[in-house]
């Protein structure tokens, strides 16, 4: 072996092949190791035949045993026709070779893959030069999980850290590239930290051999519910992942190919860089093996080509040199997938993931879990009384908090210690880590020590000027490095910017040198303008909320895609004590920044007050101060103030909307989410109607309307219509047995309807009061149930012969599960009408996304339309005038939208690549500000 000769990289061909075709990888080393059916002895050789641990298994030692029979193996797959080749080295790091008692041999064993793998792929080349084959160096996932505890009984251990796995990546990509590979193949992860680890380890040592190798990732989804091991949808995990300047990212492993395509195409729509795909060949049978044959992997490879869902494609466990002849036959015509351009939409994940976008409402980050903002919290951390601790921050996600702010700064805490002992606990946690984490420390050693603990897409909260650019750039450097967004404040060499003026000068320095300098996506940049404390006496201190919320503007205008964000609860300081007056300072004040720009605060999710309901004098008084409106506007709040504290916690005032009437009750009630009365005044209106549904019909949904009005208008928060949403779960749940008992005197049912929330959405008021109306008026309700795939979906319409499915969602990915179940329904051939219904839903997406793919879509404004809506789609005498009706309007509302989109069109592999090139900011116009404007109802 010493004479072989490491071939010059290869890899700048690489691109251009990929931008002209599919391009195929082996299959599994494994299986074909496995058919030799070696024993003992084999593995151990003359070398080690001394070894004092069992060696049969370890795959990877047969590179030094039996090189012949890896180097077979090779050609094998290459002759087959796989343009790249796997090295042999899934479990050459020091973490899996020390099983095996070899760690000391991680640096010969990946070496001599490579040079294994090398020289089959050069045999072959030199027999074609036009066709170069290329190899890829194979890292797995080891056998320890950096965010998964080991041990039930303490969810916060674990039995590897990141910086151990960084480590022995880097030390196997030293070796791999040293023995010559032309890539980095991490591949079968089921961890994302690991992966995240892997990544920086890998770049640690791309760094110190001054080399560029482009790096191809592969995760793999361990059951039907399309996540990882550690929890994540594939979205999230790419969104972990999407820093590292990939060359490709796919699946591979996981089941069989067919199990595995939602997964490839959630992934084909969102990441912007080629896919791969080897999957198993098929699911194994009860002995374990796989037997799906070659054309029928290949077969529906296929289709995932046709569909334009591939770049590269292979197979992975049970696969043979004759499934990657016939996947490499099937693909050779298929022209590759095209790549959705960078759509500069800012992204978070946590399991599940957070996108902002222009009709975003203003994002909630949950202020509680912070040792300096929360005196329990800080003494359940000062206890080690972490259950308490965790139950705060479930609490803040509960009550309507996308991310979560944790912070451990107090002198008399190690804070580094407290961070990486939390965060692995909230990451065990499946309620709370579903939102993205936000470190919060001035320590950077706290704050890097945070970034080794999440496998989500996080943000670092904060870095600034402070220390000069110098140190700005290296932290922002390293941040990046992690895969996290930041936060900016606006502090500079000469301190905290106070004015509106300094505010912006400052940002835009940071903006400059983030974009330009660090290669920082804009849209991972937050700044914080900083929001002090207004209202505290001293004159010079009168214009800080103004400052703040035109800085806001400004940041918004003149730095493209970057968002504004800001502790909110600091603007009260001074009337620390007085929740009232804090609350309505909180509530004005985001009001009107959140219209400048304003996109994320830090703020108490569960104590947001409603901007309409805050008393008027009160109201005007705090804008008076915001604005800085009159000399005397401080003096005239803390006087008005005194008078909210004096009324005793807000009781007496609060217990005046109870003289009002049963129906101006309920609806009180739900408008301020509370939950006190709420069954008494349901049971009070029952009475007073004929019916138990006219409750829901009335007074009910006239609350929620307002409620979607207000927050539609950016007059209440997620968090409060949260609130409302349990307010009236509650009251339908009371009401729900009456109407049950009124129904069973009705008629004949009137049909069979099946009901779901979409997977990936837990939200079911909404579909729930359609369900109850629906019920009411004799229609059979089977309802799923939420986050149910589509699987579910159709079986149970094919079971239960339903007359109409009915699918509702909330959030915005939900509209994409919906678009799958049409396409589902039409592949299936079903006839029955789909109904849509729910918050982001609207009747222009149904029609254009949904009704395109299923023409008997129809879309529903809200639960009280819907009796008509159904009436109509199964009367057999209005249900032809109605469709055509239907689909005019929709074909109507499709061209119109056609006629529109002319920018987001898929790009070739090299326009991709260009388009993610740094773009000078300077000279492009920024899309329109926040605009609040989303309806409730799911
Ligand atoms: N910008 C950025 N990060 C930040 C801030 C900021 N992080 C910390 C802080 N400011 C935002 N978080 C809080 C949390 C709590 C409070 C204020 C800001 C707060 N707490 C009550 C108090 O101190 O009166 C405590 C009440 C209690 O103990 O329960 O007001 O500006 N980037």
């Amino acid at each position: 072996m010493a004479d072989l000769q490491v071939e010059p990289n290869t890899a700048p061909r690489l691109p251009d092949l990929l931008a002209e075709r599919i391009m195929v990888l082996d299959g599994a080393m494994g299986t074909m190791i496995q058919s030799h059916q070696l024993q003992e002895h084999d593995f151990r050789g003359q070398r080690f035949a001394e070894h004092t641990v069992d060696l049969q298994g370890n795959n990877d030692l047969l590179s030094l045993t039996r090189p012949d029979l890896i180097l077979d193996i090779h050609r094998s797959y290459l002759i087959a026709g796989a343009d790249i080749i796997e090295t042999n080295t899934f479990n050459s790091t020091t973490i899996s070779q020390a099983d095996y008692q070899l760690g000391g041999l991680v640096y010969e064993l990946n070496c001599t893959s490579a040079q294994l793998a090398r020289q089959a792929a050069d045999e072959v080349t030199a027999e074609d030069v036009s066709r170069p084959r290329f190899v890829a160096g194979t890292m797995g996932p080891t056998n320890r999980t950096c965010s998964i505890s080991p041990d039930v009984m303490r969810p916060g251990y674990r039995n590897v850290t990141f910086d151990q796995l960084a480590e022995a990546y880097a030390g196997q990509t030293q070796a791999l590239i040293d023995g010559g590979v032309d890539l980095l193949l991490i591949e079968t992860v089921f961890d994302t930290l690991n992966c995240k680890a892997a990544l920086f380890g890998v770049s640690e040592a791309l760094k110190s051999a001054d080399r560029s190798v482009p790096i191809m990732v592969s995760g793999t989804v361990i059951d039907a519910s399309g996540r990882n091991l550690s929890g994540q949808t594939v979205e999230s995990f790419w969104y972990s992942i999407q820093h590292a300047d990939l060359f490709s990212v796919g699946l591979n492993c996981s089941f069989g190919a067919t199990q595995l395509r939602p997964y490839i195409r959630e992934l084909a729509k969102v990441a912007d860089v080629p896919i791969s795909c080897y999957p198993n060949a098929g699911l194994p049978n009860t002995f374990g093996q796989y037997d799906e044959t070659p054309d029928v992997t290949a077969e529906i490879l296929d289709e995932f080509g046709r569909n334009g869902l591939l770049n590269l494609v292979g197979g992975c466990c049970g696969t043979t040199p004759a499934h990657i002849r016939a996947i490499a036959e099937t693909v050779a015509d298929l022209p590759p997938r095209l790549i959705p351009p960078t759509d500069f939409l800012p992204n978070f994940s946590g399991l599940e993931p957070l996108i902002v976008r222009s009709d975003t409402n203003f994002v909630n980050v949950g202020e509680r879990t912070n040792v300096a903002g929360s005196a329990r919290f800080a003494r359940l951390i000062k206890n080690q009384d972490y259950e308490e601790a965790l139950e705060i921050a479930r609490d803040q996600v509960e009550n309507g908090a996308q991310i979560i702010d944790v912070n451990m700064d107090e002198g008399l805490l190690d804070s580094k210690n407290a961070m990486t002992e939390f965060l692995p606990l909230l990451a065990s946690d499946p309620q709370i880590s579903r939102v993205p984490v936000m470190i919060d420390s001035s320590n950077w050693e706290v704050l890097e020590a945070g970034l080794k603990c999440i496998q989500g897409k996080g943000i670092v909260n904060s870095i600034s000027l402070k220390e000069g650019k110098i140190d700005f750039v290296d932290k922002a450097r390293r941040i990046r490095q992690y895969g996290a967004a930041v936060v900016v404040m606006a502090f500079d060499e000469e301190g905290q910017a106070v004015t509106t003026g300094r505010k912006v000068e400052i940002c835009k320095r940071a903006y400059r040198i983030l974009t330009r300098e660090v290669g920082f996506p804009p849209q991972d940049i937050i700044f914080d303008p900083n929001i002090l404390t207004v209202a505290t006496g001293i004159q010079e201190h009168n214009d800080y909320a103004v400052a703040f919320i035109e800085a806001c503007r400004q940041i918004k205008e003149k730095l493209p895609h970057a968002l504004v964000s800001g502790g909110v609860s600091n603007i009260s300081f001074s009337f620390r004590g007085n929740n009232a007056v804090r609350e309505a300072m909180h509530s004005a004040f985001l009001y009107h920044a959140i219209r400048a720009g304003m996109d994320m605060g830090i703020v108490n999710a569960g104590q947001l007050q409603i901007y309409d309901e805050i008393p008027v004098n009160l109201k005007t008084t705090v804008e008076d101060v915001l604005f800085n409106r009159s000399n005397d506007a401080t003096d005239r709040l803390v006087e008005l103030a005194e008078g909210f504290k004096s009324r005793k916690r807000k009781k007496q005032k609060d217990l005046a909307w109870r003289k009002q009437a049963a129906a101006q009750r309920l609806k009180h009630a739900l408008i301020e989410g509370i939950m006190d009365f709420i069954e008494e005044d349901t049971e009070e209106v029952r009475q007073q109607c004929r019916q138990p549904i006219e409750v829901i019909e009335g007074p009910l949904m006239d609350g929620m309307n307002t409620v979607g009005d207000f927050f539609g208008a950016g007059k209440m928060f997620l968090p409060q219509v949260v609130k409302s949403a349990r307010v009236m779960k509650k009251s339908v749940a009371y009401l729900t047995p009456f109407i049950e008992a009124s129904k069973g005197t009705g008629p004949q049912s009137k049909g069979r309807l099946l009901l779901a929330t979409v997977k990936g959405d837990v939200h079911d008021i909404g579909k729930n009061i359609v369900g109850v109306v629906l019920g009411c008026n004799n229609y059979d309700i089977i309802d799923l149930g939420v986050m149910v795939t589509s699987t579910r979906i159709l079986d149970a319409a094919r079971r239960e012969q339903v007359d109409l499915i009915g699918l509702s969602g909330l959030i915005t990915p939900s509209l994409d599960e919906m678009v799958h179940v049409a396409q589902e329904m039409e592949r299936e051939g079903m006839e029955i009408p789909l109904l849509i219904g729910g918050a982001t839903t609207s009747k222009t997406h149904t029609a254009v996304k949904i009704a395109s793919c299923y023409s008997s879509t129809v879309h529903v404004l809200d639960a009280s339309r819907s009796v008509g809506v159904v009436g109509k789609l199964l009367s057999s005498e209005e249900k032809q005038v109605f469709a055509d009706q239907i689909r005019q309007e929709y074909a109507g509302l499709q061209d119109t939208w056609q006629h529109r989109q002319s920018e987001r069109r898929l790009i070739s592999l090299e326009a991709a690549r260009a388009n993610r090139l740094p773009v000078d900011w300077d000279s492009y116009t920024p899309p329109a500000p926040n605009q609040p404007g989303i309806k409730i109802f799911d």
